[in-house]
C-alpha cells in the first residue's frame, strides 16, 4: 500500500523531483548529552533537570550523540535510512548574541558525516533547549531567534530541510500553563504569550530565509513542525460534543496552523473564548506570518475524546462506553489510535490544503512494564504499530488525495524523554542506559524499518 501511495505521489507531482523522506528523528537535548563541553551554555532544560523537576533523570549525558554520532551514522546506513532529523542546540553555536565557533563546528560535522553516507539532513532549529537568558513571554527573544537562525543557514548550506520550531503547542502549553515543562511556570495566559512569541520568531528566521538565501537554494525548503492529538467527540450524535471537539482542534492545532497556513490570524474560536487575554497581530505580522511554511510540517501521535460535560481544554477523556480509544503505551498520554492519523491527515488536507504534509514524528514508547533486553529489542508490538499507522497514512494518500511527501519516526534511538527520563523508550534502537558505553542494539521495529526503505519497495 505504501508503495502505492508514494508511486502515487509521484504521478500527482506532488513529490516534484524530489525522493519520498524517509527516516528517523532525534532531538539535541534528548540525545547529545556533553551539557557543559565545547562552549556549550545553558538551556532552560539543563536547569529544569538538575533541579529534578522532569524526572530524576538529566540530559547530561543522555545517549552521548555528541562523540558517538559517527557509529550512529553507520548504523542508520547499514539500515537504508535515507533522511535523518535532528536539531541544533541554540546554546551550543551562541553564547549570548556572540557565535560559538566549537557549537557551530559540531553541526557542521555532523551535516558533513551524513552527507557523506547519503543521508539527507533534516534540521530543527529548535527543539526546547533555550539558552536560560531567554524566556518565550519576551518579545526580546525574536532578534536573536533571527540571528541565530541566520547562522545556521549559512552554516549548513547543503540543508535541504529545515524546521524553525518543534511543537509551540507542547513548549507553550506544559511550559507556561501547566508547569511541567521547562521552565514550569503555572499561569491561565502566559501560554498565549509564548505562543505569540514563538509565531513572530518563526516568522523572523522564515523572513531571514526568504531575503537572504532563498533565491540562491531554490531547492531548500523551510518550514514549522506542528502537533496534535486528533480530537474525536465523545458522542458524534450529541451537537455538543462535535461543536467542542471542533474548537478543541483550533485550540491545538488552528492556534500556529490558521496564523501560518490560513489568514494570517488566530481562528475565530480562540480570540472569542480568550477575548482581551488574546493577543492581537499587527497587519505587519500578520502578513509575515501567513504563508511562511514551505510545507505542513507534522507530528501525530494519538488522539482523544472531548466531552461537552469538561471545560473548554480539559480532554483527557480516552474512554467511550468504557471502552478505551486504543491499546495503552508506556505514556500516559498516548494511546494507540491509528484511524486518528488517517483522520487527522484529511482534516488538515481540507481546512488548510497545504502543498506538502511532510511527517516528522510518529512513534510509540514502551520500557514501563518489562526493562529486559531481550523483551526491550524484540518490540513486535512497535512493528505493529508502524504497521498500522503507515497503512492509514497511505490509504489517506491513495484515497484522498492528501499529499504526503514524507514520514520520520520518532525516535532513531532510546532518548531521554521530557517527562519520563530514560524510563519510556520510543527507540527503533535500544540503548542499554546501565552499560556506561551506552551500547546500541536495533531492535525489530528499526530492522523493520530498513527493509521498507530501499526505494521504499517493500509491502505494508
Ligand atoms: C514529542 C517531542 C519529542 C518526543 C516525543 C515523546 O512531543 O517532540 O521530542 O519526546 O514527543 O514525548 P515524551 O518525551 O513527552 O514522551
Amino acid at each position: 500500500l505504501l508503495t502505492q501511495a508514494i508511486s502515487k505521489a509521484k504521478a500527482d507531482g506532488v513529490l516534484g523531483d524530489k525522493d519520498f523522506i524517509w527516516g528517523t528523528a532525534t532531538a539535541a537535548y534528548q540525545v547529545e548529552g556533553a551539557w557543559n563541553e565545547g562552549g556549550r551554555v545553558p538551556s532552560l532544560w539543563d536547569n529544569f533537570a538538575h533541579e529534578g523537576k522532569a524526572s530524576n533523570d538529566t540530559g547530561d549525558v543522555a545517549v552521548d550523540f555528541y562523540h558517538k554520532y559517527p557509529e550512529d551514522i553507520q548504523m542508520m546506513k547499514q539500515l537504508n535510512f535515507t533522511h535523518f532529523r535532528y536539531s541544533i542546540s541554540w546554546p551550543r553555536v551562541m553564547n549570548g548574541l556572540q557565535r560559538n565557533e566549537e557549537g557551530i563546528q559540531f553541526y557542521k560535522d555532523l551535516t558533513a558525516e551524513l552527507l557523506k553516507n547519503n543521508i539527507e539532513p533534516v534540521v530543527t532549529l529548535f527543539h526546547w533547549d533555550l539558552p536560560d537568558i531567554y524566556d518565550w513571554r519576551n518579545e526580546s527573544l525574536v532578534e536573536p531567534f533571527g540571528q541565530y537562525a541566520d547562522i545556521m543557514f549559512e552554516a549548513l548550506p547543503d540543508v535541504k530541510y529545515w524546521l524553525t520550531l518543534n511543537e509551540p503547542w507542547v513548549f507553550c502549553k506544559l511550559g507556561y500553563q501547566w508547569g511541567v515543562y521547562a521552565p514550569g511556570v503555572v499561569s491561565e495566559t502566559d501560554f498565549l504569550t509564548c505562543g505569540h512569541n514563538a509565531l513572530k520568531a518563526h516568522a523572523k528566521a522564515y523572513s531571514v530565509w526568504k531575503t537572504k538565501y532563498q533565491a540562491s537554494r531554490p531547492d531548500t525548503k523551510v518550514g514549522i513542525t506542528l502537533n496534535a492529538d486528533w480530537r474525536a467527540a465523545l458522542d458524534p450524535t450529541n451537537p455538543d460534543d462535535v461543536a467542542l471537539s471542533s474548537k478543541e482542534m483550533d485550540l491545538v492545532l488552528g492556534w500556529f496552523a490558521e496564523p501560518v497556513y490560513g489568514s494570517g490570524d488566530y481562528p475565530q474560536s480562540l480570540k472569542e473564548h480568550f477575548a482581551a487575554d488574546a493577543p492581537v497581530f499587527t497587519e505587519e505580522e500578520k502578513a509575515s506570518i501567513k504563508g511562511s511554511s514551505d510545507f505542513f510540517g507534522l507530528n501525530f501521535y494519538t488522539a482523544i475524546y472531548v466531552d461537552s460535560t469538561k471545560p473548554y481544554g480539559q480532554h483527557e477523556t480516552v474512554h467511550r462506553n468504557g471502552e478505551l480509544i486504543g491499546e495503552e503505551t508506556a505514556s500516559e498520554w498516548l494511546h494507540i489510535v491509528p484511524w486518528g492519523f488517517s483522520t487527522m491527515l484529511k482534516y488538515i488536507k481540507n481546512v488548510w490544503n497545504p502543498p506538502s504534509i511532510i511527517v516528522t514524528e510518529n512513534g510509540v514508547s514502551d520500557g514501563r512494564a518489562s526493562t529486559d533486553k531481550e523483551t526491550l529489542v524484540n518490540d513486535y508490538g512497535r512493528v505493529k504499530f508502524y504497521q498500522d499507522y503507515l497503512t492509514e497514512m497511505a490509504k489517506a494518500m491513495i484515497e484522498d488525495d492528501v499529499p504526503v511527501t514524507g514520514y520520520i519516526a520518532w525516535s532513531l534511538l532510546d532518548n531521554f524523554e521530557w517527562s519520563q527520563g530514560y524510563a519510556e523508550r520510543f527507540g527503533l534502537t535500544h540503548v542499554d542506559f546501565d552499560d556506561p558505553a551506552l551500547p546500541r542494539t536495533v531492535k525489530k521495529s528499526g530492522e523493520y524499518f530498513g527493509s521498507l526503505i530501499p526505494n521504499v519497495t517493500a509491502q505494508v
